[in-house]
């Protein structure tokens, strides 16, 4: 298949190119190194060393013999290039990763909340536009998130493939209706992403794209059998505040003896998937698209459910590190249930790495080995979904009240010791 991807050169995107060309697609990259820019603008970087784009195809290409394309281009804002590169390519597949997807970030300031809509929603719209302007008949793979259906609206019940079977009350009587889940987002990224479910579902419906939307849940690894051919090819891994997602981020601290940073009472359940199955997810969509004039296909894509202290309970338990409780900077349920269904990848045959597989080599090869690339005052979740004075009373968990004069307590939490923190 011939394949775009958008945001080609990110942390889902880069190894996802990589395993497309290695099962004989023909790849080109479409990418405006945003996440590379905002890197700069934080005076953040990846705890891996990752190599500029140009670096990173030029060894696919030596160690492989597989080219790889490339087109800078802000989706976002350049449309008619964008027309223009479809023309030209009449890609089969567009594999759709070009937004902006920290949520941390997007809560960050009024700046960072318009960027975020601003990019994710244009970039979005223009993708479903541009083909419809250039007739190009390609199935759209997009990357969506678990956000979207929000956490604890169902209770215990598992959380449907995107749709809900609903009975709607009307005057003839009961009738059955399927339809999308409704959308419940947390931040403002998670909420971009309730729009573009809206866009998609208008496009099908009115143009006929085949789209197909993965509702992932956190990402946690680095590396795939592709990005560890060679070390200039090795994939992002983010352990700051903003853009560190949180296993990544307490496994990197568990490396450098840093306590774990849970936010709140750590009760919040949250869907994960190692990255190797998100290229493996992205390959099996590809492979299994909608038929034209059908409604989005959606898949969650994500393998195992986990509470984030049972997560940092079983990190502390593997490697000795200590687990502190932070004042919750986001607004969020303090615990939460969250049971997901996932049948249809399961039944295209994926089959899942679990992280009691994955755990501990992940922290010796990559955490341990890159730690002293880490700039400790980049650790802490500094985005705060309220500002301090709206926080009084608002629910927001009431370990960041209870702080002493020193700022700092021990307390007991599920019969363990554990350390509160004044400031997150
Ligand atoms: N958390 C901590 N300590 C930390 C970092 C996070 O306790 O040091 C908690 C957060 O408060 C939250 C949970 O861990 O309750 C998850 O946070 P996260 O930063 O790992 O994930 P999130 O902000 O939800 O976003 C990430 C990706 C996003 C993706 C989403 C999938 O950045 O692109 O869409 O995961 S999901 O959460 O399923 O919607």
């Amino acid at each position: 298949m011939k394949i775009i991807v958008l945001g080609g050169d990110g942390f889902c995107g880069w190894p996802t190119a990589l395993h497309l060309s290695r099962s004989g697609h023909d790849i080109t990259i479409v990418d405006n190194f945003s996440h590379r820019q905002i890197d700069i603008l934080l005076e953040l970087s990846s705890l891996t060393p990752i190599q500029p784009l140009s670096t990173r195809i030029k060894v696919w290409e030596q160690l492989t013999g597989n080219k790889i394309g490339f087109s800078f281009l802000d989706l976002a804002n350049d449309y008619d290039k964008l027309v223009q590169l479809l023309v030209e390519q009449k890609p089969d597949a567009i594999v759709h990763f070009a937004e902006q997807r920290s949520a941390p970030y997007s809560m960050k300031t009024p700046s960072t909340k318009r960027y975020t809509v601003n990019n994710n929603v244009n970039a979005t719209h223009n993708l479903l536009c541009a083909l419809v302007e250039a007739d190009i008949d390609a199935h759209v793979v997009h990357l969506g998130t678990m956000g979207v259906y929000g956490y604890g609206w169902l209770g215990n019940a598992p959380i449907p493939e995107g749709y809900i079977k609903v009975k709607v009350e009307t005057p003839e009587g009961e009738i059955d209706r399927e339809i999308l889940h409704p959308a419940n987002p947390g931040s403002i990224y998670h909420m971009s992403k309730t729009i573009d479910q809206l866009i998609f579902a208008f496009y099908a419906k009115n143009d006929q794209i085949r789209v197909t939307d993965l509702h992932q849940g956190i990402v946690w690894g680095t590396q795939t059998p592709e990005t560890e051919l060679d070390e200039r090819l090795i994939n992002r891994f983010d352990y700051d505040g903003d853009y560190g997602t949180v296993l990544n981020r307490f496994l990197m601290q568990a490396a450098m003896s840093h306590p774990l940073t849970v936010h709140g009472s750590g009760g919040q359940t949250r869907a994960f998937i190692h990255i190797r199955d998100t290229v493996r997810c992205i390959e099996l969509a590809l492979l299994n698209p909608p038929q034209k004039g059908e409604k989005p296909t959606i898949f969650n894509q994500v393998t195992e459910v986990y509470k984030v202290i049972d997560l940092a309970t079983l990190i502390a338990k593997k490697t000795g590190a200590e687990i502190m409780h932070y004042p919750n900077p986001r607004l969020e349920a303090d615990a939460n249930d969250l049971k997901v269904k996932n049948d249809q990848f399961k039944a295209l045959g994926l089959k899942p790495t679990t992280l009691s597989q994955g755990l501990l080599s992940e922290v010796e090869e990559i955490a341990r080995k890159y730690v002293d690339r880490v700039d400790k005052s980049k650790i802490p979740a500094r985005s705060l979904w309220r500002s301090l004075r709206t926080n009084q009373g608002s629910g927001m968990p009431a370990v960041g009240r209870r702080k002493n004069a020193a700022g700092v307590k021990r307390v007991k939490h599920n019969n363990r010791k554990i350390m509160l923190k004044g400031k997150p």
